[in-house]
């Protein structure tokens, strides 16, 4: 059929008659953002005959479906990437060159749908890539939030969080699907009733209910007329709520209903690797999940008589815990409103759901107060306390008079219900992110439970898409290989071996650098830009971006750049390759020590840029607002790509992947994926430092690291220390930076003083950053090892990492999509 992104008359034409019949205007009226939406509505227009297509092939072949649960989805811009897998990107770039516009520009007018914290949420943007991409039937389900992640600004070098209003201008890729709302009730209490067949009937009373309104979002795949649906959930007030008789016209109620529905989806908790235990939280997940649930059985109903055999056509996968009431609302859903028994709707929902865990972090792990839970889902609270009874009494069969046991491994404990104690029993399959966190789950993190269930557990290492991370963030270097070893590499990614017979090769190392030189000038220019400081893209671009959390050692990295500084100073006539540190970061709200990092990073960067003594030697920047479209520009100017997390903390790491593909080296601890990494590239081709998993752990058992004996001994970090607190960095203003210092020497501040161990591994680091100096002075071995990394990345694609869920977990099938004229 026809497909007017491949005619260039055509969509010239359709972008006019766009803009015209949007804003009433002409081309030349049009501003960028109009043309934006006009662009998109076009290309929207030939997904919506692939996605047409895609949803009749579902209804025909009656396709096995993964729902995909998650709190978080951050997708980052559509148009580039959905012009990409179209296979269009350049004849739309052509035509918009006649039109007189750029096509960049245009891409740049969209707003960054971030309705996500960091890593969790872009594994799931990249997983439903892939999976579109591979040809696999899959939903992802989240929530729409009004506001998405903050933005940042730096002001004064705080960081200042603005609201992201990115339904502002109206989104294009989206659709409103009204016809499948549904109903989703809290709170009021449970009455049982007897039920015809003898049996109990429990019904919940005096609720109050909200209707979801789903949304949906094209997940294009590349090249194969595939598009799967991204679902968000709106809420709004339900039209005409039925109340029980003696609340009939309670305006109290109705007005009630109405801001339970304004606020339930208003916004994302911007907190990575951390949960805040509030209310409105847990309504946030009970919210998009029963709604989830809800469409995917009745989705199943209309084809399939026998709810019996739900989960050979479903199978749900719970993005952390954040989603896990689904296990108890699938529960309530097989017993009240499809009548089984108990034993029947276990048998089915422990077929249906399996949990990914994403991190070990004390202060990240899910419980909820019996008292809100209770509250909030009455009827769901039952379920679970029903779910919890039957489970210890398996765990009293297996370890008969065990109470230690029981209470460690009970879903409900001390007053709280423990959601991935709930994940785990009633899933089929857990697993971990990276073969290290894995591993850690097993031994130490999940022991008992891997004990009792030891055929649930499997590892799946994380991956990105090269789709956006190359082909889209890098056009330079994307062609770059196309040429040396064709295109096959953007479906399957283990081809990047065959640059392997290039990285010996003189034209190629240069070539390669040239590259690489060239997205140093245009990140380069994008930082003069947006934050008006001049680097040198001749200097060592030495970057970490991510969110700001004392596990991943910001600190380290600026105590370090602190200590370069003095050793400048000191001895100016030492030999000293220039280097730009490159940070980005955005900190929760209300992350005290993060916030004042930020800080820390900024007032350190005025001091040494407006040094002329030392000879912009050394450069700092603060890239203002790191988010997924300017991550895409920053990867792919980076030469060292910092992984320097505490061993054990950092589940997976996925910039960690990105980095590699683009290019740049890896200083980093053996953690999380960094592991993988050395293993597929070599550790000589990385800068590998610091303690080992398993040393922290021990550390942490023994409780016998005192940072005190550091401070005494090592007389340069004790100097960068008290530049901390002796105004230094902040205009004599001794108190700024204390808590930092108090952080990582004082017992009395923090239960353990420096809790991630940033002075046990400083000389560690520092020793592998000289090893990087040396290595970036020769210039044939550093293109060798950067190269050899772009060889050997072919593991981290997330094309593999959904085939290995696919094999292990979800066993769906692959469906082939042909369009024809509707
Ligand atoms: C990760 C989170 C997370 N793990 C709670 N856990 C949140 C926990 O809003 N909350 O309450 C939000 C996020 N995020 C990350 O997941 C890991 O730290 C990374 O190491 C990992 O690569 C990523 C994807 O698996």
């Amino acid at each position: 059929m026809k497909n007017i992104l491949f005619d260039k008359k055509e969509f010239i034409k359709c972008v006019k008659e766009n803009v015209k019949t949007l804003y009433r205007k002409t081309m030349a009226e049009a501003s960028e953002q109009e043309v934006f939406q006009a662009v998109s509505y076009a290309v929207k227009d030939v997904i919506i005959d692939n996605w047409l297509a895609t949803q009749q092939t579902f209804d025909k072949e009656d396709p096995k479906m993964v729902y995909y649960m998650s709190m978080e989805f951050l997708m980052g811009r559509a148009l580039g990437n959905n012009l990409i897998n179209l296979t269009a990107y350049q004849e739309v770039k052509e035509a918009l060159d006649e039109l007189g516009f750029d096509l960049n520009t245009i891409e740049d007018q969209e707003p960054d749908p971030a309705l996500g914290n960091g890593g969790l949420g872009r594994l799931a943007a990249c997983f439903m890539e892939s999976l579109a991409t591979l040809g696999y039937p899959a939903y992802g389900c989240g929530i729409r939030y009004r506001y998405g992640m903050f933005k940042q600004k730096i002001k004064d070098g705080y960081q200042v969080e603005v609201p992201d209003n990115w339904l502002k201008n109206g989104y294009p890729f989206e659709l409103r699907r009204p016809e499948h709302s549904f109903e989703v009730k809290f709170g009021g209490y449970v009455q049982a009733e007897p039920a015809e067949n003898g049996r109990t009937k429990f019904i919940q009373k005096n609720y109050q209910s909200v209707l979801a309104v789903p949304y949906d979002m094209p997940i294009v795949g590349y090249n194969n007329n595939m598009v799967n649906t991204l679902m968000i959930w709106d809420a709004e007030p339900m039209e005409c709520f039925e109340l029980d008789s003696f609340d009939k016209g309670d305006y109290r109620k109705a007005v009630e209903q109405e801001n339970l529905a304004r606020n339930l989806v208003e916004v994302l908790y911007p907190n990575d690797n951390h949960i805040q235990g509030k209310e409105l939280r847990l309504k946030q997940q009970y919210f998009f999940v029963s709604a989830s649930v809800q469409r995917a059985v009745a989705r199943y109903k209309k084809y399939h008589p026998d709810i019996h055999k739900l989960y050979e056509k479903v199978t749900i996968q719970m993005n952390d815990t954040h989603p896990t009431v689904a296990v108890a609302e699938l529960m309530r859903i097989l017993l009240d409103d499809e009548g089984l028994t108990w034993d029947e709707a276990w048998a089915i929902t422990t077929k249906t759901c399996a949990y990914t865990n994403h991190t070990i972090m004390a202060e990240a792990l899910e419980k909820w107060p019996i008292e809100i839970f209770s509250r909030l889902l009455p009827r769901i609270y039952q379920i679970v306390e029903e779910i919890n009874r039957r489970f210890l009494l398996e765990v009293e069969e297996e370890y008969p008079g065990n109470q230690y046991k029981k209470d460690k491994m009970a879903i409900i404990h001390d007053g709280q219900v423990k959601m991935a104690h709930l994940a785990i029993v009633a899933g089929y399959s857990v697993n971990g992110v990276a073969r290290l966190h894995t591993e850690i789950l097993k031994n130490q993190e999940l022991k008992d439970f891997y004990e009792l269930y030891p055929e649930k557990f499997n590892n799946k290492t994380n991956g990105i898409t090269q789709r956006r991370f190359l082909y889209h963030g890098n056009p330079l270097l994307a062609e770059w290989v196309t040429n040396k070893i064709g295109n096959d590499w953007i479906t399957n990614l283990s081809h990047m071996e065959k640059l392997a017979v290039y990285v010996d090769d003189p034209k190629a190392q240069q070539e390669f650098m040239q590259i690489k030189y060239q997205n140093k000038l245009r990140l380069a220019k994008y930082i003069q830009e947006h934050n008006g400081i001049e680097v040198d893209p001749r200097s060592i671009f030495d970057v970490q971006v991510k969110r700001l959390h004392e596990y991943k050692r910001q600190l380290m990295n600026i105590l370090h750049v602190m200590y370069l500084y003095n050793k400048i100073k000191e001895h100016p006539e030492m030999e000293f390759y220039p280097r730009t540190f490159i940070f980005g970061a955005k900190a929760a709200a209300g992350y005290k020590n993060a916030k004042l990092t930020i800080k820390l990073i900024n007032s350190v960067a005025d001091v040494i840029n407006n040094d002329a003594s030392i000879d912009n030697k050394l450069k700092v920047v603060f890239i203002e607002d790191y988010k997924v479209s300017n991550a895409e520009w920053i990867f792919a100017a980076a030469d060292v790509s910092e992984q320097i997390s505490t061993a054990s903390k950092e589940a997976s790491g996925t910039g960690n992947m990105k980095f590699m593909l683009n290019g740049a080296a890896t200083i980093g601890t053996m953690d999380g994926a960094n592991v993988e990494m050395a293993e597929e590239v070599g550790k000589e081709n990385m800068f590998i430092f610091g303690m080992s998993s398993d040393e922290v752990i021990a550390h942490e058992q023994n409780r016998d690291y005192n940072p005190m004996d550091i401070f005494n001994q090592d007389q340069e970090i004790r100097q960068v220390l008290m530049q901390l607190i002796n105004g230094f960095y902040s205009g004599n203003d001794t108190e700024l930076f204390r808590d930092l210092y108090n952080s990582l020497l004082n017992t009395q501040c923090t239960q353990y003083a420096d809790t991630y161990f940033c002075l046990k591994d400083f000389r560690s680091y520092a020793e592998a950053q000289e090893r990087v100096e040396k290595a970036y002075r020769d210039e044939k071995g550093w293109a060798k090892l950067v190269m050899l990394n772009v060889a050997h990345v072919g593991k981290f694609s997330s094309d593999r990492t959904i085939q290995e869920y696919v094999d292990d977990i979800w066993h769906l099938d692959k469906v082939k999509v042909t369009v024809t004229e509707q």
